[in-house]
């Protein structure tokens, strides 16, 4: 038995973990104690995460699609040669756009991953990427886009003195800041962090705040604007901050006017008095920090609750200043300046590049992974014929299941990057297998990158891992490692290939390109020293500590903005406040509260066009429950949802009531219940929990089984569980920008399947 350094890759926490190797297998991990930063944390998952290396699912190579179902095995040098020649012929036949490729969260896992697989769909011209992003936090970088960024960032959350959560619950989810979050939130609160938690659940991190807001899902957008109201009516706004780098105020002032707390407070149903005093209480901080999680993504106007978010921050003058000490500065992501002015607003979607549906362009969060399974299913000039699908699992992930379904089955080519066969695997022409975290080297350059996104994410100090490969892939096995199959194609299909650093492209962050030698493959560890090639701390310092570490090195301070130019018509650019589109979204909201209605759906970013009919939807009285997101801490969406030891005590993804709300409808913990949208329905099992609103479902997605096998069995509610996206329509009521759909607080029934009790 040898005891291994590593980090786990099951989520973004990335937490370092001693793996014991026995026999050559993982076959026990714990978090490794002593490390500044997690001191020792990890979580269920990561201790099973030796298991998705030993599972007895895995593939241990390649696989083709027989003719009439199943597969065969196949090398990895053949699938390369025979997928290469399929793509060219549609290349060939169909162009570049018939070839889309959709990355899902654990392509933003590995840089390395991400790196080569958007280099090879840059050699082949192809623009049709999509991304879980869109069906996640889109919101972030559309608000970016319209607000302007701040080229300072905002402070991470040891540095700050309040911290706004709208809708995420980073002690589950470590949905940043990557550490261990219950530790940081924690001593932080004791501190004198003053907390504020929107969410209609009492979550982990609500119960350390000062003020939790446990409002019905769907207002944030009024909460935000009742937050700002109180900040202009108290004098708490940084008017200095504001008249040096911002325009919009009056703008703004105006549009929250009518969001008084006490008129918003019973629309939310939560007190005026509490409204008020999270406004004051973050107001009043030096430093804080909005963070804006999946929940509000997903409920409509996601993206005016992110824009509110980073104008409440904009108001209160909270990003980080000159001056201020830079704690968390990039160790292997692109070494940058941080300075105290803002880079302006730059267009939030017609970047360039359309979609056939829904008037969708491409965008500031890429193109709307929402749309993708019509433009598969949409005949014509541009349909998609071939798609890659990296790290991700559509038929799980993908809100409307059915669509999904009927889409990846019409394609004439799927390619399925993935360990395990998985419902979107099982549709593969070819299933590419790859080698996984501990049979590879890898650093934490991807999650630290998250940190250009939001303050919120990333790692709170400047930490950083190198971790070699430990174990051998599985004896007998033929593997590849994801980004090694994207270099073969473009060999095949004599493709340069040019890699980029910094994962994720924002304002006054550089990046440098590199050609990846096409002859001779680089070594995987060639590979990352060229994503590392402009980081602040070379990547070999790294790999020579031998374990996790902080790299602290030169302090690094917020430089002042640049000087005005002195022409007359000189100006520093300037933060956005009064966004026409965002504050049109505002007031469509408030207009609708005034005629007591609900908001219509938002197809367009033309409010006047957003507030038009709506479709018909069953009465309030029909549906009147609406339907939460969450995520349990036992799976990772669809990951560990076939692992023995992670389906926890609900077996399944169970719908979560409050406990009064189950009582009124006749039913007891693990009964059976049918839980029906305007769209479709799916069975489940009830299950109480008090920290629950009333009139609230909340259910975890990416369970269930793919409609073929859901169709033969009639015991998926118990065994596999339910599949959200069933619920949710892409066409019906979908954000104009990303196309994310309303997958957050929709209005659903709930009734018991009377005959099948689960005793
Ligand atoms: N209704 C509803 N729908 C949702 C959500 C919701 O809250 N509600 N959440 C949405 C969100 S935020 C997201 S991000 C998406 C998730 O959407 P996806 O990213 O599409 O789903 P995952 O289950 O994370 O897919 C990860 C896949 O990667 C595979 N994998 C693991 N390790 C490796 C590896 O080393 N290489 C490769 N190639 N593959 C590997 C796993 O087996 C798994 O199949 O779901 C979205 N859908
Ligand atoms: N254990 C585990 N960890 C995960 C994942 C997982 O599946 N399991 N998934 C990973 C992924 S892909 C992502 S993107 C992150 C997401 O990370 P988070 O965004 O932190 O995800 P959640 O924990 O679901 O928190 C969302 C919260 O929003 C609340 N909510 C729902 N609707 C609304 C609303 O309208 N308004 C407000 N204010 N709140 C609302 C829910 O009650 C819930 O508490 O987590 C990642 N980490
Ligand atoms: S929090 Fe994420 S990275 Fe850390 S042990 Fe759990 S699954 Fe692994
Ligand atoms: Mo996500």
């Amino acid at each position: 038995m040898t005891t291994a350094r590593s980090f786990c890759r099951f989520c973004t926490g990335f937490c370092p973990l001693e793996v014991e190797i026995e026999n050559g297998l993982p076959v026990a991990a714990r978090g490794e104690p002593g490390n500044p930063l997690y001191d020792g944390f990890f979580c269920l998952k990561g201790r099973d995460f030796g298991t998705l290396h030993t599972h007895p699912n895995r593939w241990l190579s390649s696989q083709r699609r027989r003719p009439n179902g199943g597969f065969d095995p196949i090398s990895s040098e053949s699938v390369v040669t025979e997928v290469a020649d399929r793509l060219s012929a549609i290349l060939d036949r169909d162009g570049p756009r018939a070839v889309a490729m959709y990355s899902g969260t654990v392509f933003y896992q590995n840089a390395s991953t991400a790196a080569v697989a958007t280099a090879w769909m840059n050699a082949i011209r192809s623009p049709m990427r999509f991304s879980s992003g869109t069906i996640d936090q889109p919101g972030k970088q559309v608000s970016a886009a319209l607000h302007g960024t701040w080229l300072a960032g905002g402070a991470p959350l040891p540095d700050c003195d309040a911290w706004l959560i709208v809708g995420s619950n980073p002690l589950v989810a470590i949905s940043g800041p990557q550490s261990n979050p219950a530790k940081l939130f924690k001593n932080a609160c004791r501190d004198g962090l003053a907390l504020v938690v929107i969410d209609p659940r009492r979550t982990e991190v609500a119960r350390l705040a000062e003020v939790h807001l446990q409002s019905r899902p769907g207002f944030d957008p009024h909460l935000l604007a009742a937050m700002m109201h109180a900040v202009f009516e108290t004098g708490l706004a940084d008017q200095a901050f504001l008249s040096e780098h911002a325009r919009g105020v009056s703008a703004l002032k105006s549009a929250v006017a009518p969001f008084s707390p006490e008129r918003i407070a019973p629309l939310a149903d939560v007190d005026a008095a509490d409204i008020r005093r999270a406004a004051k209480l973050f107001a009043k901080a030096q430093r804080g920090t909005v963070q804006v999680g999946t929940g509000p993504n997903m409920a409509r106007n996601g993206n005016l609750t992110e824009y509110l978010g980073l104008c409440l921050t904009t108001l209160t003058g909270h990003w980080r200043r000159a001056g201020d000490r830079v704690t968390n500065p990039p160790v292997l992501a692109p070494d940058r300046e941080f300075k105290a002015q803002a880079s302006p607003p730059y267009p939030a979607r017609n970047l360039g590049f359309d979609l056939r549906v829904r008037d969708f362009s491409l965008a500031a969060c890429g193109l709307p992974t929402s749309a993708l399974a019509d433009e598969i299913l949409l005949p014509g000039g541009g349909q998609v014929k071939a798609l890659f699908v990296v790290g991700g699992n559509p038929l799980m992930a993908w809100p409307d299941q059915a669509k999904t379904d009927e889409a990846l089955k019409a394609l004439e080519l799927l390619v399925v990057l993935d360990p395990k066969p998985t419902a979107t695997a099982e549709l593969a022409h070819y299933v590419v297998a790859p080698k996984l975290g501990l049979e590879i080297a890898d650093s934490t350059l991807s999650t630290e990158s998250l940190s250009v996104l939001t303050a919120a994410f990333g790692f709170p100090v400047p930490h950083a891992q190198y971790a070699p490969p430990v174990v051998e892939p599985p004896a007998g096995s033929d593997l590849l490692e994801d980004w090694e199959f994207f270099y073969g194609l473009a060999k095949q299909m004599d493709l340069p290939l040019r890699v980029q650093t910094g994962l994720f492209p924002s304002p006054g962050v550089g990046s440098v390109r590199s050609a990846l030698d096409m002859k001779s493959r680089p070594s995987s560890d060639e590979l990352l020293d060229l994503l590392t090639c402009d980081s602040r701390i070379a990547l070999d310092v790294v790999r020579a500590h031998a374990g996790p570490g902080v790299f602290e090195a030169e302090p690094v301070f917020v430089q002042p903005a640049d000087p005005v130019p002195s022409s007359d018509s000189g100006d520093r650019p300037r933060l956005e406040l009064g966004d026409a589109a965002m504050l049109g979204e505002l007031a469509v909201l408030s207009e609708a509260f005034a005629a007591r209605t609900e908001a219509k759906p938002r197809r367009s970013i033309d409010p006047v066009r957003a507030a038009a009919p709506a479709t018909d939807r069953a009465p309030v009285s029909e549906r009147p429950y609406r339907l939460i997101s969450r995520r349990m801490a036992n799976a990772f969406n669809s990951m560990g949802t076939d692992h023995p030891d992670l389906r926890g005590r609900y077996g399944t993804n169970p719908a979560f009531m409050h406990p009064t709300d189950l009582a009124d409808l006749g039913l007891a913990r693990g009964d059976l219940i049918r839980v029906e949208s305007d769209h479709g329905a799916v069975e489940t099992l009830a299950w109480p929990d008090p920290a629950l609103r009333r009139g609230l479902v909340s259910m975890s997605h990416c369970w269930g089984a793919s409609p073929t096998a859901a169709a033969d069995r009639s015991d998926t509610a118990k065994t596999a569980g339910a599949n959200v996206g069933l619920l949710i329509s892409v066409e019906e009521d979908y954000d104009p920008y990303s196309g994310i759909p309303w997958m957050s607080g929709f209005p659903v029934s709930v009734c018991g399947c009377e005959s099948r009790r689960r005793e």
